[in-house]
């Protein structure tokens, strides 16, 4: 099986290759391909987004695509930046820009209220076109300072209860065993061992 792995994202690549690579499949990436697309994201969903990233790019490979649509979702501030999480900040901007407006909106806003929650949908378009989703949530609780220098995106600013750090401050492996993409990409897995053993017949 060659399954292309949906992303333009260099650091979703690291996570999600980490805990796929032992799958007797074929991961490819957009190196493997000249003038890999780079979908407009035009759902309001994780769900539309993810399935639109894998449908364009299994497309324009022909091959299986998996995609990751994923954001963090702040309750203080009714959900946001949720679908929106890359562009928080505007359009091509870095991390840093988006976790500094984060921390921005969230100034005084007392520790029981900065409650958070990341959410990944992934999709798997299929050879045969059909789609399958699954879906990984962490919750945690958003700092009011920047620290770590693991992970990506707003993980220096995501404290995680149940081991009492930060995503920015936990290996691969660590994160990867409890994140909102760790748990999307166990059901994953899943997926597409059941599609390799039905392949086989
Ligand atoms: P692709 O669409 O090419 O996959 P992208 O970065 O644009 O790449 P998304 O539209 O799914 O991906 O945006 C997800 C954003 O949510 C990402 O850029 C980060 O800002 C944030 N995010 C997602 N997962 C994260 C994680 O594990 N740690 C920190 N931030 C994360």
């Amino acid at each position: 099986m060659q399954l292309v792995l949906a992303t333009n994202n260099r650091d979703k690549i690291r996570e999600i290759k980490h805990l796929l690579e032992d799958l007797p499949a074929t991961l490819l990436t957009a190196d493997d391909f000249l003038d890999f697309p780079d979908p407009e994201e035009t759902g309001i969903t994780l769900v539309e987004n993810a399935i639109l990233k894998a449908r364009a790019i299994a497309r324009f490979t022909e091959h299986a695509a998996l995609a990751d649509d994923s954001g963090l979702e702040v309750d203080a501030l009714g959900g946001a930046p949720g679908v929106y999480s890359s562009r928080y900040a505007g359009e091509h901007v870095t991390y840093k820009d988006n976790y500094t407006k984060l921390l921005r909106e969230m100034a005084g806003v007392p520790e029981q209220q900065r409650t958070a929650r990341f959410r990944c949908v992934m999709a798997i378009v299929w050879e045969d076109s059909s789609v399958e989703t699954v879906e990984g949530v962490a919750e945690g609780m958003i700092t009011t300072a920047v620290q770590g220098d693991q992970g990506f995106g707003y993980d220096p600013v995501f404290f995680y209860p149940p081991l009492n750090k930060r995503f920015s401050e936990m290996t691969l492996e660590e994160k990867n065993q409890v994140s909102h993409r760790g748990k999307a990409l166990q059901a994953a897995r899943e997926l597409i061992i059941r599609r390799l053993s039905r392949e086989r017949g």
